[in-house]
């Protein structure tokens, strides 16, 4: 019997998915799950280990969705906080359909001119890939940052390392590549049901991402071992069923005193200024008028503290 060419094309399946993305510090993971989510869900700061927590954020469709896990960057861990950054990371390996390695390839580039130091990164990235057990896409990120030529023999070389289903070089911050990619990462998903309904970006609290945000702009105007030695709890947040402001009591937690002092800044300027650029990403993601009290707590080795680690969702 002759068919038409409408009933030959079968309607693409719905595919559907855990993305666990994983990779070192600073490669570029939150920064590619705001892009696919279109705002901002996960912190980015240009320190390495900001992340502290599984992030999951539901990227859908028209003929997918994808449950992509925001990790903490994989590293060398001493410290309990650490360790459990990195637990927190590996976990999600044992949830992933897929598994989106991401790697800075800026970072591995240059250590081009140290042969040893680069035998060791590779080393260390095989180290992670052993453990991978599904299916996993590589993306070479910060490409922007990179003549072509040099990515080549990159790219060549982790194909060598791990047998990656595909290999895509991309910028988060950018865009080049990540329409790429996400039809890539969408055609390696199986074929499953829509989990979650079309518009709900995360299943983080918004107290979780305010908290976050608080986090963030600590991260970016302090130095040395501050942003490793604070943590940010929420005390209170009270919405006004009459349209004010909300009002958000949270603490900022140091390790010790003089840190407290940095924090507060002369004359209360620094503490002023977290405070500001905090309110004004808090009002963008509440969409409305919101007042923040900060309060600042020494509690000397929170960061091995396991009750306080549970606390902040670790
Ligand atoms: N040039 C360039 N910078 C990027 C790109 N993607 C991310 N960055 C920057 O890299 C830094 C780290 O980005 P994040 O998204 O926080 O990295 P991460 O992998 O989540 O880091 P951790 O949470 O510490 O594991 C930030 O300063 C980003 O702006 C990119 O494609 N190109
Ligand atoms: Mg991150």
């Amino acid at each position: 019997m002759k068919t038409s060419p409408m009933e030959h094309s079968a309607p693409k399946a719905y595919r559907s998915g855990v993305v666990a993305v994983i990779g070192p510090p600073n490669a570029g993971k939150s920064t590619l799950l705001n892009r696919y989510l279109e705002q901002k869900i996960a912190i980015v700061t240009p320190l390495p280990q900001t992340t502290r927590n599984r992030i999951l954020g539901i990227v859908t469709g028209a003929d997918y969705q994808m449950i992509m896990l925001d990790t903490p960057g994989l590293h060398k861990a001493k410290e309990m906080i650490n360790q459990e950054m990195v637990r927190i990371a590996m976990d999600t390996l044992g949830e992933a359909d897929l598994v989106l390695f991401l790697a800075d390839a800026q970072a591995v580039h240059a250590l081009a001119g140290d042969k040893k130091r680069l035998e060791k990164r590779y080393a260390e990235f095989t180290r992670y890939f052993s453990k991978i057990q599904c299916p996993a896409i590589l993306a070479l990120n910060k490409v922007d940052q990179l003549a072509k030529e040099e990515l080549l023999p990159m790219m060549d070389r982790f194909t060598n390392l791990h047998p990656f289903c595909t290999v895509v070089p991309i910028s988060a911050l950018e865009g080049d590549g990540t329409d790429t990619l996400l039809q890539t990462l969408v055609e390696h998903l199986p074929v499953g049901p829509q989990y979650y309904p079309d518009d709900i970006p995360t299943d983080a609290t918004e107290r979780f991402i305010v908290a976050e945000l608080i986090r963030e702009k600590i991260f970016l105007r302090t130095r040395q071992e501050i942003p490793y030695s604070t943590a940010v709890l929420i005390d209170s947040f009270k919405e006004n069923p009459q349209g004010g402001p909300v009002v958000i009591h949270a603490t900022i937690l140091v390790e010790r005193g003089s840190q407290k002092g940095i924090i507060i800044g002369k004359q209360g300027k620094m503490l002023g200024e977290i405070r500001e650029a905090a309110i004004k990403e808090i009002e963008k993601l509440l969409c409305c008028k919101a007042q923040l009290k900060l309060w600042i707590k020494v509690k000397k080795k929170w960061t091995s503290n396991e009750q306080i680690l549970r606390e902040l969702g670790m």
